[in-house]
């Protein structure tokens, strides 16, 4: 064993021995000297190794002549002479016998030099590599043309620059410079990249004709002095001293200038360069609020936003809808990822479009269209209706429309307002909404459960209703002439198998909702790229279920409303009686309204209108007049974009457009039904109003129509309770203090009164649908509303 050692010593002293041959530290480096990018190895180092002068790898294969920190495991790179233009494996630096310092690719190509007659070069401890000539004299020096680092004992005379590297690990030549203009103000800019050019001051000490140098002394401090020394601007400091800390100022590639320290004894254990924080974090301030540019991004790129985080870093997002150009460059800007609206026929692509809020947010600068005074309703249908319009911006009564692309985006709190970002249904990454819980579990069609007062009587009264019970009555090929008189009516319905809805069910697993006569599942359509539906499958065939069926195919399938869901097909197999519908991802407006947290207002309103519009529709603008006869929470769905569909058309009666009233028994839920149920008197579509005043309430109040559990007894019966708090011009109670709603007292005040005519006990008080939709959209006045006497005590 003893006689080993020595070899081993001498196994170890061969292993060592490359690297002191390559890892020299250098105090004159001589003419002829040469180092070759390979694996890290080569470099000369200061003589107190702190500092190291050589190739570092970058990116995949390519190497860069750097200068670097050296005695930390981060190797920080300080300063570069390649950083456009990478040098290949073998690429060769060379101090040349005729006094040159050049930088040859494999090839032999020149890709850098500096200096002439150099008589020999060193790596300085103070991290300076220098070019030295005849008697001493300093010829080139890296701190005389630094990259985006400074370092203390370095100086940034007038001229003097530092460009920000493209990103964190790309050393080209990137977005920001900051510079000591020779007019003596110490600015930073934005650069036309790739050109070196100037665009945008975004900081700025203004101290032309005075400040002379910036200087990084020992102590840390980073100031811009007169040519008297005398100090003008202190710039940076880090109040620690370099001979415990390590430290360096950079223009990093975010346009951001930050001083950095790093504890010596650390040595090879940490690995962090915490910032130093005074006088301020960094500078400017907050970069995303800071560059509003007429031509380029801002801070980040075009279509995308700047927010500032909790480490005052400034992160460059892409809206909902918006992906980055480049994911590896999140300051490349961000591009649509939907197809965009068609201006051909944009008045009747409006419905494809809906709006994601975001607060605080803006894109000043990229408005082609600019109005005030208007209401946000307004601003969103300008904005809808305008194929042009990407994002609306709507702040204090003033609306903005911005167009493609985007630039100088951020979010901010000094922001104020909101901007309504454009987006097409069903094809973005990202679902509106994302803030609410269990989206996917929320996915439901819910069917009634709904407490029949009476008896489904059902009434042929229709003639053509008539022809289709006879057709219905022949067995055979019944479903194929169901289908053809549809297509004679003009409906698109497609007929399905049962084995067909079975399998895009797997077999009836998922449940949707349950009400008294079927089941609805959520299923799948293989054929038609795995789209989404609600598949309604009716109990054993009774009379009263294949009536049910019949009219909510006939009501349904004759209708095409952006309001109504919309039916796809059905199967009637034998006894199976199945409806296809499309799938509304955000379930029903009951779980909506009554879930944990309370909806935002402006949402609030748009379901109003959009149960209205459906509503008036079905009323009016149908070919059969609809009355749907069980409007509540639970039969209005939500789609994609929070748009109210009404659903559920399993009660409606219909009525020949000459024919309006009509005598059945009673259908719909407790508390959503209108008196004149109760009291024989003939049904028109005034009890879809009653319902929808009681939704309306509902709506405004985020409450239940009927609560037993209310500590007030006369809170109980929303209805009661909502015409006391008008009376009293108590409405900011009846809202329970919602901020967003007392904002808009006006308009809460005239949805309240508005609620209160369509509960009137007189049906012929209640207004039309039409008149609703015009009051609640601002088109006619609303009058005072009687008291709608005490209607629910006879119930
Ligand atoms: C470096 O070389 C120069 C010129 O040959 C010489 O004067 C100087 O003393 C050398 N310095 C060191 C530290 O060797
Ligand atoms: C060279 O160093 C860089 C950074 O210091 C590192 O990312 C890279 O993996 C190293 N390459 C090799 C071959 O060791
Ligand atoms: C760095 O970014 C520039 C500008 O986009 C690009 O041209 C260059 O190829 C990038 N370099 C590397 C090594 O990725
Ligand atoms: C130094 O120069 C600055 C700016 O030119 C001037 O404001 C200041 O008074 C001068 N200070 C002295 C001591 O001369
Ligand atoms: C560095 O500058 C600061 C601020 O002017 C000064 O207080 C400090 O003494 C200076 N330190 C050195 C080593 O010059
Ligand atoms: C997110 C998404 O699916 N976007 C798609 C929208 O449609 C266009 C054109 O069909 C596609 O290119 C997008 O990828």
């Amino acid at each position: 064993m003893v006689s080993a050692l020595p070899y081993t010593l001498l196994f170890m002293l061969f292993l060592l021995l490359p690297f002191s041959t390559i890892a020299q530290t250098y105090s004159n480096i001589t003419l002829g000297s040469s180092l070759t990018a390979q694996n890290n190895g080569s470099f000369w180092a200061s003589p107190s190794g702190e500092f190291a002068f050589g190739f570092q790898q970058v990116g995949a294969g390519g190497f860069l002549l750097a200068i670097w920190f050296n005695k930390i495991p981060e190797k920080t790179i300080i300063w570069s002479a390649n950083g456009n233009s990478l040098g290949q494996r073998r690429s060769i630096v060379q101090l040349t016998a005729d006094g040159q310092l050049v930088l040859t690719d494999p090839k032999g190509k020149q890709i850098w030099d500096a200096g002439s007659g150099v008589s020999y070069a060193a790596m300085v401890d103070t991290g300076n590599f220098v070019l030295v000539g005849q008697d001493s004299v300093t010829l080139w020096e890296s701190f005389g043309e630094p990259t985006d680092t400074i370092l203390p004992t370095q100086e940034l005379n007038q001229g003097g620059k530092l460009v920000a590297r493209f990103s964190e690990t790309n050393y080209s030549n990137g977005r920001f410079m900051f510079t000591l203009q020779a007019d003596g103000n110490l600015v930073m800019y934005t650069r036309d990249f790739p050109m070196d050019s100037t665009n945008f001051a975004y900081w700025s000490t203004q101290t032309v004709g005075s400040g002379f140098q910036v200087i990084f002394n020992q102590s840390g401090y980073i100031v811009l002095t007169a040519r008297n020394k005398s100090i003008l601007n202190l710039v940076s400091s880090s109040e620690t001293s370099t001979e415990d800390f390590y430290q360096r100022a950079i223009l990093e590639y975010d346009g951001v200038f930050r001083q950095y320290v790093y504890p010596k004894s650390a040595g090879s254990s940490s690995g962090r360069w915490p910032m130093a924080w005074s006088p301020s974090p960094s500078i400017p301030g907050n970069i995303c609020m800071r560059i509003t540019e007429n031509t380029g991004g801002g801070a980040c790129g075009f279509n995308s936003y700047c927010i500032l985080g909790d480490d005052q870093r400034p992160n460059c997002k892409c809206p909902t809808g918006y992906d980055f150009l480049d994911q590896s460059d999140k300051m490349s800007g961000c591009k649509q990822n939907f197809v965009t609206q068609n201006c051909d026929q944009a008045s009747r692509e409006t419905d494809q479009f809906y709006f994601q809020e975001m607060p605080n947010t803006d894109w000043p600068l990229s408005d082609y269209g600019y109005f005030q005074p208007v209401s946000e309703d307004w601003c969103r249908e300008a904005c809808l209706t305008d194929c042009f319009c990407a994002v609306a911006i709507f702040r204090d009564g003033n609306c903005w429309k911005k167009k493609i692309p985007l630039s100088n985006g951020r979010i901010d709190p000094s922001v104020g307002g909101k901007a309504l970002i454009k987006l097409r249904q069903g094809n973005s990454t990202t679902k509106p909404g994302d803030g609410d819980s269990n989206k996917k579990h929320q996915s439901t069609l819910i069917l009634t459960g709904s407490v029949l007062l009476g008896s489904s009587v059902f009434l042929n009264f229709l003639f053509f209703l008539a022809t289709v019970l006879f057709i219905f009555r022949f067995n055979n090929r019944k479903t194929k002439m169901l289908h053809t008189y549809l297509s004679t009516l003009g409906m698109n319905l497609r007929s399905f198998t049962y084995n067909e809805l079975d399998e895009a069910t797997d077999g009836f697993k998922e449940e949707l909702g349950r009400g008294a006569f079927a089941t609805v599942y959520k299923g799948v359509l293989a054929y038609e790229k795995g789209k989404l539906v609600a598949v309604k499958k009716f109990e054993k065939m009774m009379r009263e279920n294949e009536q049910e069926f019949q009219t909510e195919v006939k009501a349904i399938g004759q209708t095409n409303h952006k309001n109504l869901v919309q039916l796809l097909g059905f199967c009637k197999e034998g006894e199976h009686r199945l409806l296809v519908y499309e799938f509304m991802s955000n379930g029903s407006l009951e779980k909506f309204l009554f879930g944990n947290s309370r909806p935002n207002w402006h949402k609030r309103i748009q379901i109003a209108f959009g149960i209205a519009r459906g509503l008036f529709y079905l009323h009016e603008e149908c070919s059969t007049q609809i009355i749907h006869c069980d409007i509540k929470p639970q039969n209005i769905l939500l789609d994609d974009s929070f748009s109210a569909r009404i659903s559920d058309f399993g009660l409606a009666k219909l009525l020949k457009t000459d024919q309006t009233r009509t005598t059945t028994g009673i259908r719909g839920t407790k508390g959503y039904v209108a008196p004149e149920w109760f009291k024989s008197m003939p049904i028109t579509v005034k009890v879809d109003v009653y319902s929808f005043g009681i939704l309306l309430l509902e709506l405004i109040c985020c409450r239940k129509n009927l609560e037993f559990e209310a500590k007030d007894e006369t809170q109980m019966i929303l209805a009661d309770w909502a015409y006391d708090c008008y009376k009293g011009g108590l409405l900011e109670v009846l809202v329970g203090y919602d901020q967003e709603a007392i904002v808009e007292m006006k308009r809460l005040e005239k949805f309240v009164m508005i609620a209160i005519w369509c509960i009137q006990e007189d049906p012929s008080l209640r207004p039309t649908m039409k008149k609703v939709t015009q009051m609640l959209e601002g088109a006619v006045e609303v009058s005072v509303p009687p008291d709608p006497c005490s209607f629910i005590s006879s119930i």
